[in-house]
């Protein structure tokens, strides 16, 4: 074997290893903090808009990732949440964006790589008239990530003008598939409420992995209901924000979480964790 493919082999295993710390056994329970920044401190109330809290519930709620802004981790990390796998974005915008989105990066992945990341997240808007900018610099992103041994992990949101449907089943498996032919290790989705179709769109992905977005806050038990179907879609878990750190007692709704993603319970059987 030639020295340079040893060096290639390497970088694939040291990709393997990130990616293994946020997905254990196959199953990942991500939890999002990147609202602030996206959709401003709206979703919060006095307790959660405080990052620490929730680093408590990634740490105490046994979440497999954290999915933050790099400022967050510069201000907020501490030797007791060491232990917590981050996922660091690499860009965001805000709503007053107007007209087709556009994402773009603010955060190197060499600096992603000093604060300790494991993976670095990525947004792109599918179909957005701006898509290939997007394509272009995540295209850069994976090569740099993985050159870094990190895992990427792309949020997929089909979203503009040609988007008349963000749930489309057709759009979604392209979009899925797009983040695999990218590089994507892990790509992030919209469940559209239909387990058969998200089962097609989680084959298009094909050895990327997929994992489905929470959404707003809903019921707790609905939200069980929600997550026991995108496991059975295939996805190999979930990458909630709102749902997690809104829940009146985040580390019971975890648990109940944990059950369904890394130990098969159904969304009935997971409800006595939350009661
Ligand atoms: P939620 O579980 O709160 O929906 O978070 C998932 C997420 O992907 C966040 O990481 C991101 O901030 C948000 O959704 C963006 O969603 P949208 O663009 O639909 O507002």
């Amino acid at each position: 074997m030639k020295s340079n493919e040893i060096k290639n082999n390497d970088k694939s295993a040291n990709v393997s290893n990130s990616l293994n710390k946020i997905v254990k056994n196959g199953k990942s329970l991500i939890i999002a903090y990147d609202q602030g920044f996206e959709h401003g401190p709206t979703d919060f109330n006095i307790t959660n808009v405080d990052p620490d809290y929730v680093f408590r519930i990634a740490k105490e709620g046994e979440y497999d990732a954290l999915a933050v802004h790099a400022g967050i981790v510069e201000k907020y990390m501490k030797s007791e949440y060491k232990d917590i796998p981050l996922i660091i974005k690499l860009n965001g915008k805000t709503p007053y964006q107007r007209g087709d989105p556009l994402s773009r990066q603010h955060t190197s992945v060499e600096h992603a790589v000093k604060l300790g990341a494991c993976a670095v997240g990525y947004t792109i808007y599918f179909g957005s008239a701006h898509e290939e900018q997007m394509f272009q610099e995540f295209g850069k992103i994976c090569e740099q990530a993985h050159a870094a041994g990190l895992a990427v992990v792309c949020w997929m949101y089909p979203r503009g003008i040609n988007i008349p449907n963000e749930f489309s089943t057709d759009i979604l498996a392209h979009a899925a598939r797009v983040a695999m032919e990218l590089g994507a290790d892990i790509v992030k989705l919209k469940y559209n409420g239909d387990v058969e179709a998200m089962k097609w769109v989680v084959r298009c992905a094909g050895k990327t992995k997929t994992v489905i977005a929470g959404g707003p806050q809903i019921a707790e038990n609905d939200f069980l209901g929600l997550v026991y179907d995108s496991m059975r879609s295939g996805a190999i878990g979930m990458a909630i924000g709102r749902n997690a750190w809104q829940a009146k007692e985040p580390l019971k709704l975890a648990k109940a979480l944990r059950e369904i993603i890394h130990n098969g319970k159904t969304a009935e059987e997971a409800k006595k964790y939350i009661l």
